[in-house]
């Protein structure tokens, strides 16, 4: 019996090793290292550190690193006035290489072991800090360090797309975390932490307010709050951005007319601009939608998007401001394919932008699906910066629930060659300035922030967060180092772990591709909302809003044909891209059905027909999930209790979900094609008809 309570006794407290954890630290966790040989050597090496000058934003770096040593190293750490006698030495450089930004980590053995974090600015010396603690925090050694690094990316930016009520579009966090009511005088305690997690990546742009713009942002009550939050998060070197209703200057200034180039139009931003810098010198500049489902724009003035742009930019210009204006644009009243109309309207206005213009495009021709080509418009438009939209809320990738590493997407597409400059022009060389040789440079991630206490909802979710803010840093780091650095920090640095872990999210979104749009298939999901599956979908009124729209499965075949027999989508690629897609039977079968209507018998690369491949893809997805549920269910021993079950809750959810989108599409696919499931396959639970039937008023994301 004594043995029975005391095998108890030791497997409470083995659990209860592993602290209750709710999320809301994110990466920086900073709790104590394991005690193993290298991080030892830190430990007894690391007592006193001293940074050289003051500023608010030193102070906010000998904050982070007394919190971050003294919890890592598990010890008392202090500062100290005497560089000399000091551990960790911070100081200023005057090195040309680390440009505005950089920062270097040497380990110096001249004299007295020192780690000297060193940079030409403040924030430099911050970035070089969180760096610092990353090595610290994942395990690596500290006593040979000669590092430099500084962002292959200008400005690296989240767009929240918050509104003034809080309600986040696309939001499955919780409400916005920026309390307009309370603000300006109540400071939150999670503007700090956001501030503080977007520097600890490098993420040096914010823009506060949803793309579907409100122009009362711009009243004067709502820019001192504004100025609340940009006072709050300049120390962390994060500049605020505002989305700039075009239609601002008649309903906030009372004018007739938002016409660019009406002089009192102009008059008024320029005033406004002036307002703003006012209080915000350091404002950053204004992201535009324009003329795109229904936003007001310069073309309600037989205006181009170049007239726009410019004359924001010429408001702005003054106080080096920038403008983002989107190229996200299409419309239903011309009958071209949704996927040629950005490059159709943007490619002309090529060399028509003012120079503090970039032009943000989203990564595919379309809309954030779990796969797309990259869009045309990257590499096409040689003189004008274009940025560079990620989708870091996972709109079409599961939403809040679904467990999607999304670095490999974002990877496949920076990676993707354009040739626009012969072999080697690749999109994140077209982003970075390198291709073309811009100075203005960015990549902006839609935010998956809300203020549920994990801050993203699912607790991997945090993880597209980080990755977006390393990737902008630099375009080269593997969605492998970035995971595995993520997860040393967020979840441990037990080896199981890492390795278990990055299994599941490096595999996570081809599983999730394969569940929901295998073979090239998209946007086939739900009305509005965009949650599940709805390949039969063809009820909204605009045609290129419905799911039949794009998979255009008929008796005889499925796929969108933009070949040269079909839209001819791919002659905005250069041919030595499209050579990649152009050819049915060479094409990347990832990529299919974007650019092909194959016929339901073809012999797939596999040797199966395309109905089995589907088949197959379908099936392959739904045991992609299984796997995850059994790679999860072999570290309940290392997760603390929290986020063991709610991930756990999640995948179930995702399983079931998986099935669900299997199971749905493969029965409409086989009413289509009249074609049966092959033998060897689980039957789908229920009839096409009940999946029709399924409703979804209250998902939430899409309006209120
Ligand atoms: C779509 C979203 C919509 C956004 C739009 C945009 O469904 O809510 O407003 O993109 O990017 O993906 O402007």
């Amino acid at each position: 019996m004594k043995a029975i309570i005391l095998i108890l006794l030791l497997a409470a407290t083995a659990t209860a090793s592993v602290k209750a954890e709710d999320g809301y630290r994110l990466w920086l966790r900073y709790d104590p290292l394991p005690q193993t040989s290298a991080l030892l050597s830190s430990r007894q090496q690391i007592t006193t550190f001293f940074i050289q000058g003051q500023s608010p934003t030193l102070a906010v770096l000998s904050r982070e690193l007394s919190t971050g040593l003294s919890g890592l190293l598990n010890k008392e750490i202090t500062i100290t006035p005497a560089a000399a006698t000091a551990d960790i030495v911070i100081s200023k450089s005057n090195n040309e290489r680390l440009g505005t930004e950089g920062f270097s980590i040497i380990t110096s053995t001249t004299g007295r072991r020192q780690i000297r974090i060193s940079a030409n600015t403040d924030v430099g010396l911050l970035y070089g800090a969180f760096h610092f603690l990353r090595l610290l925090q994942t395990g690596h050694p500290t006593s040979n360090l000669n590092i430099t690094s500084k962002p292959g990316i200008r400005h690296r930016i989240l767009n929240h797309w918050d509104n003034l009520d809080r309600y986040v579009e696309r939001g499955y966090a919780g409400i916005s975390i920026f309390n307009w009511h309370t603000l300006p005088g109540y400071i939150d305690k999670r503007y700090i932490d956001y501030a503080r997690a977007n520097a600890s990546v490098g993420i040096n742009g914010t823009v506060l307010t949803n793309v579907n713009a409100n122009a009362y942002i711009l009243t004067p009550d709502y820019l001192l709050k504004v100025k609340a939050l940009a006072d709050a998060f300049r120390p962390y070197g994060l500049k605020v951005y505002l989305t700039a209703r075009f239609s601002a200057p008649m309903e906030m200034g009372g004018l007739k007319t938002a016409d660019p180039l009406d002089a009192d139009v102009k008059a008024w931003w320029n005033n406004k601009a002036k307002e703003i810098y006012q209080l915000i010198p350091d404002f950053g500049g204004f992201l535009v939608k324009a003329n795109s489902e229904g936003q007001p724009g310069p073309q309600d003035y037989q205006r181009t998007h170049a007239d726009g742009a410019n004359m924001l930019a010429d408001a702005v210009a003054p106080y080096n401001g920038i403008i983002m204006w989107r190229a996200f644009v299409y419309s239903h009243e011309t009958p071209e394919d949704r996927f040629k109309q950005a490059y159709n309207e943007f490619k002309p206005l090529d060399g028509q932008f003012r120079k503090n213009v970039m032009v943000q495009v989203k990564n595919g021709p379309i809309d954030f699906q779990p796969r797309e080509p990259f869009s045309p418009l990257f590499g096409a438009m040689p003189q004008t910066p274009v940025l560079m939209e990620f989708q870091l809320t996972q709109e079409y990738l599961g939403q809040g629930t679904h467990l999607a590493y999304e670095a490999p997407l974002f990877k496949e597409v920076l990676d993707a060659d354009t040739y626009a400059k012969g072999k080697g022009s690749t999109v994140a060389k077209v982003i970075n300035g390198s291709l073309y040789d811009h100075p203005l440079t960015g990549i902006a991630g839609v935010a998956n922030i809300g203020n549920d206490i994990n801050w993203c909802s699912h607790p991997f979710a945090q993880a597209n967060w980080y990755a977006l803010g390393r990737l902008a840093w630099n375009t080269a780091l593997s969605s492998e180092t970035i995971a595995e650095e993520w997860i040393k920090q967020t979840w441990s640095n037990n080896s199981k772990v890492v390795a278990v872990c990055k299994q599941m999210m490096l595999d996570s979104r081809e599983t999730l591709v394969n569940y929901m749009t295998p073979l090239g298939l998209h946007h086939i999901m739900g009305n509005g909302h965009h949650y599940g599956p709805l390949p039969w979908g063809k009820s909204l009124p605009r045609a290129d809003w419905n799911p039949v729209y794009y998979h255009r499965a008929d008796k005889a075949g499925i796929g969108f044909n933009r070949t040269a027999t079909g839209s001819n989508a791919l002659a905005q690629y250069t041919p030595e891209a499209a050579l990649l897609w152009r050819d049915s039977t060479t094409c990347d079968e990832k990529f299919l059905l974007w650019f092909h209507h194959i016929s339901w018998q073809r012999p797939m690369h596999s040797g199966r027909s395309l109905w089995e491949e589907l088949c197959y893809k379908y099936n392959e997805g739904v045991r992609g999930v299984k796997t995850m549920q059994q790679q999860w269910s072999s570290l309940q021993q290392y997760i603390d209790t929290e986020r063991f079950s709610q991930v756990q809750q999640l995948l179930t959810i995702q399983y079931n979900d998986a099935v669900w989108w299997r199971d749905a599409c493969l029965s409409y696919f086989s009413d289509i094609s009249g074609l049966a499931i092959p033998a060897g396959y689980e039957r789908p639970a229920q009839t096409l008809d009940h999946y029709k039937s399924l409703q979804f008023p209250y998902a939430p994301g899409n309006g209120k």
